[in-house]
């Protein structure tokens, strides 16, 4: 009877031990890194929300800026083809396509380190690719695309090997009219596949508003130029576990063990 009681002490610890260690290393990981998860809804490049389901399928991570908090969300998943983005820049609620005194239109960023090497200074495993919204050509956004020599970026080339769109639009998050933007990469993109199953990569985005000049950036505190600064974009095996967190999932069924155990104790 008393080892019984020892023995089931001994377990109700251990799984303590085990749910405090699998809570923490979630908390942790929460803080500098972000999750692209398996694409369950279709993606379509139309910069809006096409369906209110399309993009509740992966982590949509806040975008704040100074006093102002929240002002956007940002989010990416994948499937076989594609890593997706999607930018709901609810605070943006005008189009601006850039002019004289102001460089730059509204636009979104993304930094990718594909080795995820952390280097202080950009190297050639490291891209920039930022979505303009300049109002020219047929979709209204150029892309442009920048890579690191060593030292320094490269100067900016539009480039057509990604496919992206914006719109003034309501979202889920918002019904009032502002920017969204969706953006899409071939995972053929600078061997970026080979680096989705193991570690992740090293990563960094921006919304940037030329209206206000409202620029929010993810991790908050980044430097652009220093890849040691972002964070990693890991590719979740598993699609976004729908009603239950983790950690919750763990206690609940190391309760139920316990329960079944001090039950089954009692019967002999
Ligand atoms: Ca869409
Ligand atoms: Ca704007």
């Amino acid at each position: 009877m008393v080892s019984c009681l020892k023995q089931i002490g001994y377990f109700l610890i251990l799984a303590f031990l085990l749910t405090l260690a699998l809570t923490g290393s979630h908390v942790r990981a929460a803080s500098e890194e972000f999750i692209s998860y398996p694409a369950v809804n279709p993606v379509k490049i139309d910069g809006k929300f096409t369906a209110a389901s399309e993009w509740n399928d992966t982590a949509q991570v806040p975008l704040s800026y100074g006093t102002q908090g929240v002002v956007g969300y940002f989010a990416s998943k994948y499937d076989s083809q594609f890593i997706y983005f999607v930018w709901d820049f609810v605070a943006d609620n005008k189009v601006f396509h850039g002019n004289s005194t102001i460089v730059y239109p509204d636009q979104v960023c993304l930094w990718f380190d594909i080795s995820n090497d952390r280097t202080d200074r950009p190297g050639e495993n490291d891209y920039n690719v930022c979505v303009m919204n300049t109002g020219s050509g047929s979709t209204g956004v150029q892309v442009y695309l920048s890579r690191g020599t060593g030292s320094d970026w490269s100067s900016w080339s539009e480039t057509t090997e990604f496919s992206s769109r914006s719109l003034l639009t309501a979202s889920p998050n918002s019904d009032k009219p502002h920017l969204v933007y969706e953006f899409r990469m071939p995972v053929t993109f600078a061997n970026i596949k080979s680096h989705m199953r193991d570690y992740g990569v090293g990563f960094a985005t921006e919304v940037w508003d030329g209206n206000t000049r409202v620029n929010a950036y993810l991790p908050s505190n980044i430097s652009y130029d220093s890849p040691r600064t972002w964070a990693t974009l890991t590719f979740s095996s598993i699609a976004i576990p729908e009603f239950f967190s983790q950690p919750v999932l763990v206690s609940s069924l190391i309760l139920l063990l316990a329960v079944v155990a001090i039950y089954k104790h009692r019967d002999t």
